[in-house]
């Protein structure tokens, strides 16, 4: 059997595109998120290319889902070889003394705690199992807050902080740990931080070309396909143009 990708919040954005990717290098894919029509349009493009795929249905936030929902694999696709803790985003850009409280439980739950499930649900049969790649989807907003960030950019500091502890947890065994931290990518992203509004949401590319999913997705491949020897171990990727989280040239 192929190598097996497992790819949270596959249903848009950067998660459908390193889907399309992985399963475009071979591997059979585990395709994750909580859309479930939009799940099955990807596995019948997907299948198309000749891997295996399943579609698993559920919130990163509901453990218990989580925990049912990968134990509930059959056994010839729980040897999972690549995790991509993809599913997150932002919600709201307000000042920190004016944030709202429900969006700051949606991001810490999901960006942090979601993928920590993940981690912790995927990751012990990846050291029992001696092989095995962790692709954590962090942020150039992990690495300096920017006006109105605070609390995307504290989930996303904690990605790479989370992203290192396990490097280190797993350094004696062959599993490889990679952090990717994307700047400006055009998805459903800034749509989701504005609650829907997408002419604002619009604005956030306006005047530079920003990134796309499938040049992120190009980076996950890069990571997983590098020799077993070599761990990458963060790529910060920016738009060109763009020189961090908060200064962006347009023109
Ligand atoms: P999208 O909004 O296009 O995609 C977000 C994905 O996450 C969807 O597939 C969504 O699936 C999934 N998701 C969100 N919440 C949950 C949940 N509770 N349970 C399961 N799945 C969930 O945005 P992006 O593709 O841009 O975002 C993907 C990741 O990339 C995020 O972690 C984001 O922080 C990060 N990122 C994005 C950047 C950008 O500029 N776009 C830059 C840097 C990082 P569904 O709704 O079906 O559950
Ligand atoms: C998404 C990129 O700079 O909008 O994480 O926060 S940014």
């Amino acid at each position: 059997m192929n190598k097996i990708a497992l790819v949270t919040g596959a249903t848009s954005g950067i998660g459908e595109a390193c889907a399309r990717k992985l399963a475009i290098i071979g591997y059979n894919m585990i395709i994750t998120g909580r859309r479930a029509e939009r799940l099955d349009a990807l596995a019948r493009e997907l299948s198309a290319l000749g891997v295996g795929v399943i579609t698993l249905e559920f919130d990163v936030r509901d453990r218990e889902a989580a925990t049912a929902a990968i134990n509930g694999l059959p056994p010839e696709w729980q040897e999972i070889d690549v995790l991509v803790n993809n599913a997150g985003g932002a919600w709201g850009l307000e000042p920190e003394y004016e944030g709202n409280y429900e969006d700051w439980d949606t991001m810490i739950d999901t960006n942090i705690k979601g993928l920590l499930t993940m981690t912790r649900l995927i990751v012990p049969g990846m050291v029992k199992r001696d092989r095995g790649h962790v692709v954590n989807i962090g942020s150039v907003a992990g690495d300096a807050a920017y006006a109105g960030g605070n609390v995307y950019c504290a989930t996303k500091s904690a990605v790479k902080a989370l992203s290192d502890g396990l490097r280190i947890d797993v350094a004696h065994s062959s599993v490889r740990v990679t952090n990717i931290k994307p700047g400006l990518v055009e998805t459903n992203f800034s749509v989701t931080r504005f609650h829907g509004d997408k002419e604002r949401a619009d604005g956030v590319y306006k005047g530079i070309q920003p990134l796309t999913g499938q040049d992120i997705a190009e980076c996950v491949a890069f990571a997983v396909s590098a020799p077993a020897h070599v761990q990458v171990a963060e790529l910060l990727v920016l738009a060109t143009h763009q020189a961090s989280g908060s200064v962006i040239h347009r023109s």
